[in-house]
């Protein structure tokens, strides 16, 4: 039977990094990916990179392209009722930038770079299962090209995002499983029309939320608040452009530029995290961990930094037997986790139209305007703003 130290499930971030980081430090793996390289590599999802992603990937030699294509980002944009506010959260963080560029060239870099090195990555790999993972020998089975396999290992990484098998294969009983659903959807469109702004835009006004994000100079992804149980159909082209318009309009004649809707989908708000994130010999990073609402643009980082822990700690148990890196992983990550919760919870709620049938509905408001008032016009709440955004080091 093949044997590896660490079988990994997912080529997303968590997973990439994961296998490289433990290549870095001497120690082999094998990537398990129920999708194509050419699925994975033009999966359109997050775009912006804190300032600690940014230099641990350098670091680890993975930012050649990033550095290259990507493209710093030093402040954003509240647009509160039409009032334009920035706050310049990099000269508020010890001049940290932030920058952009889209999660799947990423994974297209690490792919290439993994597969250059020779590391193994099973893509199409399908009805993936995990045993043993409380004894010392787990193992991992799949098929791929019709064929029965199986992978003997030391440690399992469950890399496999919210939908994956690992999370599920552990047992009831093991896991706290905390999970709020905000009463909000983001209908998420990326169009292909060079951006309207240098940076990032949040607005909120009296018909909701509406996000000008940026991935490249000719692509830009925009979210509009909706029902999250709402139906695409109802969302033809021009009703999109319309309440971006309209939701995006200032009172200084601001304009947005418009172009072919390349894609559109519903998705919901949601946090989760389930503690711990390990059981026995199996470790979940990512979202096969936690979920946070994308609002503070903070879920693949947060998948990047679970995974230089979980490296650091397993590269510590390959070369001298330590497992104090392993034993104190969910602990080191969901410390980072539930403040990045707070973080995106927080913004979340301050950022949408409240629905009508909100307890208390006008005093929230209220409330709501108070907090963006606040954040715009004192620089301390901007700067407190600033470091949970940059992403708080330390953390
Ligand atoms: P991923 O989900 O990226 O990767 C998991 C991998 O495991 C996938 O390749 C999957 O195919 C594979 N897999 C699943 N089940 C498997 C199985 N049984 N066997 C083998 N492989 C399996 N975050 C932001 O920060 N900003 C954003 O703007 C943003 N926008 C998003 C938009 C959308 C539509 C979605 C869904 C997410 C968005 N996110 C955003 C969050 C997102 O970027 C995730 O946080 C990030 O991909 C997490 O990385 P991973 O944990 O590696 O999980």
């Amino acid at each position: 039977m093949p044997h590896t130290p660490v079988a990994i499930i997912g080529a997303g971030p968590a997973g990439l990094v994961l296998s490289h980081l433990l290549a870095q430090g001497g120690v082999e793996s094998v990537v398990l990916e129920r999708h194509s390289r050419e699925h994975i590599e033009q999966r359109v999802r997050a775009g912006l990179m804190e300032h600690g992603t940014v230099a641990l990937l350098r670091e680890a030699g993975l930012g050649e392209r990033m550095m290259a294509a990507g493209f710093p980002h030093r402040g954003t944009e509240f647009r509160v009722f039409g009032d334009r506010h920035r706050i310049p959260y990099s000269d508020l963080y010890g001049g940290r930038e932030m920058r952009v560029y889209p999660q799947q060239e990423l994974v297209a870099d690490l792919v290439r770079l993994r597969l250059a090195s020779g590391a193994p990555i099973v893509f199409e790999a399908e009805d993936v299962t995990i045993s043993g993972a409380d004894s010392d020998r787990p193992a991992v089975c799949y098929t791929v090209d019709g064929r029965s396999e199986r992978l003997d290992c030391d440690f399992v990484a469950g890399c496999d995002g919210f939908h994956g098998v690992s999370r599920p294969s552990i047992p009831e009983g093991v896991l706290t499983t905390y999970d709020q659903r905000l009463p909000f959807g983001w209908l998420g469109i990326i169009a292909a029309v060079a951006p309207s702004t240098e940076e990032i835009i949040y607005a909120l006004s009296e018909r909701g939320f509406a996000g000008h994000m940026i991935r490249t100079h000719e692509v830009s992804r925009f979210y509009l608040q909706c029902d999250p149980d709402g139906d695409i159909e109802e969302w033809p082209d021009d009703r999109i452009w319309a309440e971006l318009r309209a939701r995006l309009a200032t009172n200084d004649g601001w304009t947005l530029r418009e172009g072919p809707i390349l894609e559109k989908s519903i998705s919901e708000l949601r946090s989760f995290v389930v503690e711990p994130m390990q059981w026995g010999r199996l470790f979940l990073a990512g979202d096969a961990a936690h979920i946070v609402p994308p609002t503070g643009a903070k879920g693949m980082n947060l998948a990047i930094a679970d995974a230089k822990v979980l490296a650091d700690a397993l590269v510590r148990w390959f070369r001298g037997g330590d497992s104090s890196g392993l034993d104190s992983y969910s602990a080191s990550c969901l410390r980072r986790v539930w403040r990045v919760q707070e973080f995106s919870t927080w913004m979340s709620w301050m950022l949408h139209r409240l629905p009508d049938d909100t307890p208390n509905l006008e005093f929230r408001r209220a409330l709501q305007r108070a907090q963006l008032d606040y954040v715009c016009s004192s620089p301390v709440a901007a700067a407190s703003f600033a470091e949970n955004y940059v992403g708080i080091e330390g953390f």
